[in-house]
């Protein structure tokens, strides 16, 4: 086993990575700009290393500086986290070439998962359902014919894209040579790449996601779906397991999707494979993040699974130990992402933490990256804290989660707090029959209210 690895990374997901490294008896290192000497990674880090200026690119996009760190510290391999560089090939290789382990999949499942097309191509051909849609658009022409095909709507999705970004729905024949122009010039400037593609629009979809673990072996196992429909913006809010939305026949045949789509690229360590599910509960595969995700702990709390112990584990070349039917879960888990944010626009509010106390009891799990008296940079993302909880049954979970925000006291950034106490109110999240839309239908609510 590592005796020391460096977290490319910051945050919450920092301070979660060093909590299982301790456990682990491995030595932890952190980096941070010059905007987080005294964030709480570095404090509960055993060294760490600042590693440039606030902005990402100086520092935790600097690849340089970070391999540099981890030589130089005497770690024997990197954890990305989420976000920042956890995604990108170039810098697994990098790692790699610098004769460190990289705590994730090999450069070539990140890179053909990052291609929107080509992934979509890789996992349909090992049999796994796609949204019906075409390759690379390289004329209008086909476009139009794909249109006429299918039937509007549809949505044009930028190759290099990726968690909705540059999307566009587009209703009608005669709004789609200039929906496409605009989708090509977004996702030029978004990702450098101009390239896009168009899907059938599904409706009023479900977004639930599969997470899995792969060995260096060939063992691949699916842990179960978090039901990730209540969305702002393509940024998750709240996050939950089991679906209330599929039963466990359809989880399994999910999961058998999810393992296909992982071992078409030789997948290794820890993933997620997001599929939108339909009113008729089709699924199709949207994408794979490559990374540890951030609602991972609803899994951990139904399973006991340490996912990052295990993509430590597997990264160190053990075996995967648990096999499918090994793989058990029981309750139900939810989680709230609480946010530095006005609750009314949702514009970020970073600044000092003038009061902080976190919820406290039995079943209540709380992964935090700030304390009292921290100043929340406005570089980076404004998470906070997550709020984990876990019930008998969802019911007992929702009660748990609104006494948990009741005791989340934190004053000086404006919060998200009071948007999900009232959101375990609603009458649709409440009895699970909610979809991608249920936040606008919540301010609807509100407003007749
Ligand atoms: C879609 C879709 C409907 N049809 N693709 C959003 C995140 C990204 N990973 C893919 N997303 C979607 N892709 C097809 N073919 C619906 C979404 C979607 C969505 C779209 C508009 C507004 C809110 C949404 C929330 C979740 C998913």
């Amino acid at each position: 086993m590592f005796k020391k690895v460096l977290i490319a990374n910051r945050g919450e997901i920092a301070v979660r990575i060093i909590r299982t490294l301790r456990k682990m008896n491995i030595k932890s290192v952190a980096v941070c700009s010059t905007a987080d000497r005294d964030a709480l990674h570095v404090k509960m880090a055993d060294e760490h290393y600042c590693i440039g200026d606030p902005p990402p690119v100086s520092s935790y996009l600097n690849m340089q500086a970070i391999i540099k760190a981890a030589i130089d510290s005497g770690a024997e391999a990197v954890h990305p986290g989420y976000g920042f560089l956890a995604e990108n090939p170039e810098f697994a290789r990098k790692v790699q070439e610098a004769g460190l382990v990289f705590i994730g999949p090999d450069p070539f499942a990140s890179e053909t998962m990052g291609n929107k097309t080509r992934a979509r191509k890789h996992v349909s051909e090992a049999g796994v359902p796609i949204v019906p849609g075409t390759e690379d658009i390289k004329s209008i022409h086909e476009a139009v014919e794909f249109a006429e095909k299918v039937g509007f709507p549809v949505i044009i999705k930028a190759a290099s894209g990726g968690g909705g970004i540059g999307m566009k729905i587009v209703n009608r024949r005669e709004d789609l040579e200039s929906a496409i122009e605009e989708a090509q010039n977004r996702a030029k400037q978004a990702f450098g790449d101009a390239t896009v593609y168009i899907e059938k629009y599904v409706s009023n979809p479900h977004h639930i996601e599969i997470q899995i673990l792969a060995d260096n072996y060939g063992n691949t196992i699916h842990i179960f779906e978090r039901e990730c429909s209540v969305q702002r913006r393509h940024q998750k809010v709240i996050e939950e397991t089991p679906s209330p939305f599929i039963d466990i026949n359809k989880v399994e045949e999910m999961g058998e999707s999810a393992i296909r789509a992982a071992r078409s690229v030789n997948y290794k360590n820890a993933g997620t494979i997001e599929f939108l599910v339909d009113d008729k509960k089709n699924h199709y595969f949207l994408e794979m993040n490559t990374r540890l995700q951030v609602e991972h702990p609803v899994t951990e709390m139904t399973t006991g699974i340490d996912l990052v112990e295990w993509q430590i584990r597997i990264a160190a070349g053990e075996k995967l130990n648990l096999s499918q039917p090994q793989i058990k879960r029981e309750g139900h888990a939810i989680e709230c992402r609480i946010y530095a944010e006005d609750p009314v626009r949702f514009y970020p509010s970073p600044g000092l933490i003038k009061k902080y106390s976190e919820p406290s009891g039995e079943n209540i799990r709380v992964d935090s990256g700030v304390y009292e008296g921290f100043k929340v940079p406005m570089y980076y993302d404004p998470l906070l804290a997550k709020l984990i909880v876990w019930g008998k049954t969802r019911d007992e979970a929702i009660e748990r989660m609104k006494y948990a925000l009741d005791n989340f006291i934190i004053e000086g950034p404006k919060t998200n707090i009071p948007f999900l106490r009232e959101m375990m109110e609603f009458p649709e999240f409440v009895e699970g029959r909610y979809d991608t839309h249920v936040i606008e239908r919540f301010f609807q609510w509100k407003k007749s209210k």
